[in-house]
């Protein structure tokens, strides 16, 4: 497989162990008491950046990402094993995302994310035991453990990206800088994916050669602009121009314009313009003053202008990152509601992570662990939530894999 930076993968936690229900026996006692431990813990599945690996396709090979079951609890108070975690390589500078939004930006060798997180063990009825129930018997089953489609993108990790419109010059401005041998052709769109190549200087610098952007890359004309987020966490820019094209100046107009849409903090990045091909024109210089003051005119057939580019993108390479570019972060999210209550034609669906839980932990053989739920729910207001949207009594309201017939105020009911 080739160069993959974007891919979508299912990951699937842990459940959690359940509860042992176990009554402790021993000969010649008729009646012992309940011994039966917790569950384990489900696994995680766990994103971790990890040297040598540099793209997606492993990823993209093995979409199904599952994390091992926590064990169920036993007699005697034997709690059950935690399930293992499954750790996946991801490499540097990959963004990982979920329905709800980013998830986790992952910066820097060890930087690590929880994308799905594994379900508690069931308690066991030992630890269920209160005074006024000795002697439970039934335990709580597990929680399930997270489901979730992921998208996950590579973002390269490059000090210095060439940009600018098809067949300008930019790969072979990438193969005259640096070792790196990326195809060349004089046609436009040549290079499909992203290419990096390394500057031995002072210091060791990355520069990314993306593919070409056209005018409307943001509405997806062309290639689109969705290789712009390998250059955005560049240090700089190369604004690479082709210096023999009709209007340079207008060239360099609609990238720096592309760039903009894209993302208006990567066109405030320092950059450098570059105009390529010099040796196609008769007078270079007066060509790239058009460009700018400082720009710079370069030739990969004479070599011309390759020192003083060289230099040049050392010295923007030497500008601080901007702060929050090196930083990993991960996602905490501000704390959604508990549960969200929705019509699904004739009945009713509530998910949200506790209640789903509630309803999986409870034994509905035992009518009172049935109104311990239905007083929770009313607690957190799903009940308010299901009137408000129209629910009446008899509707069906679905949570989890459980069917339930909507009857407001049941528990008060059977108390009086
Ligand atoms: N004469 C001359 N030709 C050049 C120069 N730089 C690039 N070319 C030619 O221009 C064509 C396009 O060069 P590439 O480096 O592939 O251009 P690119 O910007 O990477 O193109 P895409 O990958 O399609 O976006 C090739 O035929 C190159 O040989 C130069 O300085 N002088
Ligand atoms: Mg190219």
């Amino acid at each position: 497989m080739g160069f993959v930076d974007e891919v979508t993968v299912f990951a699937r936690a842990g459940r959690g162990g359940d509860g042992s229900a176990s009554l402790h026996s021993e000969p010649f006692k008729p009646r012992g008491g309940p011994d039966g431990g917790d569950g384990g813990r489900g696994g995680d599945v766990i994103f971790e950046v990890t040297p040598g690996v540099h793209d997606l396709s492993a990823l993209a090979e093995r979409p199904h990402l599952r994390a091992e079951n926590g064990r169920s609890g036993g007699p005697g108070r034997r709690t059950g094993a935690d399930g293992a975690d499954l750790v996946v390589p991801v490499p540097d500078g990959t963004v990982v995302s979920d329905e709800h939004g980013l998830l986790a930006d992952l910066v820097g060798a060890g930087a690590r994310a929880v994308v799905a997180r594994g379900g508690r063990g069931g308690r066991g009825n030992a630890s269920l035991a209160t005074g006024r129930n000795r002697a439970p018997r039934t335990a709580e089953a597990g929680e399930p453990g997270e489901e979730k489609h992921l998208t996950v993108e590579l973002r390269l990790v490059a000090d210095v990206g060439l940009v600018g419109l098809p067949n300008a010059g930019k790969s072979t401005l990438l193969s005259r800088l640096t070792a790196a041998r990326p195809k060349i052709a004089p046609y436009p769109f040549t290079t499909l994916s992203p290419n990096l190549g390394v500057i031995q200087g002072d210091r060791r610098l990355v520069v990314a050669d993306v593919p070409g952007l056209v005018e409307g890359a943001h509405e997806g004309r062309g290639l689109g602009d969705r290789f712009l987020r390998h250059v955005s966490r560049c240090r700089a820019l190369l604004m690479v121009v082709d210096l023999s094209a009709e209007d340079p100046a207008r060239d360099l107009a609609v990238v720096r314009a592309e760039i903009e849409a894209y993302d208006a903090g990567l066109a405030a990045r320092p950059f450098a313009v570059v105009g390529t091909k010099a040796d196609l024109v008769d007078d270079p210089e007066r060509a790239v003053k058009r460009l700018g003051p400082d720009a710079i005119a370069t030739s990969g057939v004479t070599g011309r202008g390759l020192d003083r580019l060289a230099e040049r993108v050392a010295d923007l390479a030497a500008l601080p990152r901007a702060e929050a570019d090196r930083r990993p972060f991960v996602v905490l999210r501000p704390a959604r509601p508990a549960f969200e209550v929705r019509r699904e034609g004739e009945r009713f669906r509530v998910v949200g992570r506790g209640v789903e839980r509630w309803v999986a932990e409870t034994d509905f053989d035992d009518p009172r662990a049935v109104v311990r739920l239905q007083k929770r729910l009313i607690r957190e207001g799903v009940e308010r939530q299901l009137s408000a949207l129209g629910a009446r009594r008899g509707d069906e309201v679905v949570i989890g894999d459980r069917a339930f017939e909507f009857i407001p105020g049941a528990p008060e009911e059977e108390r009086s």
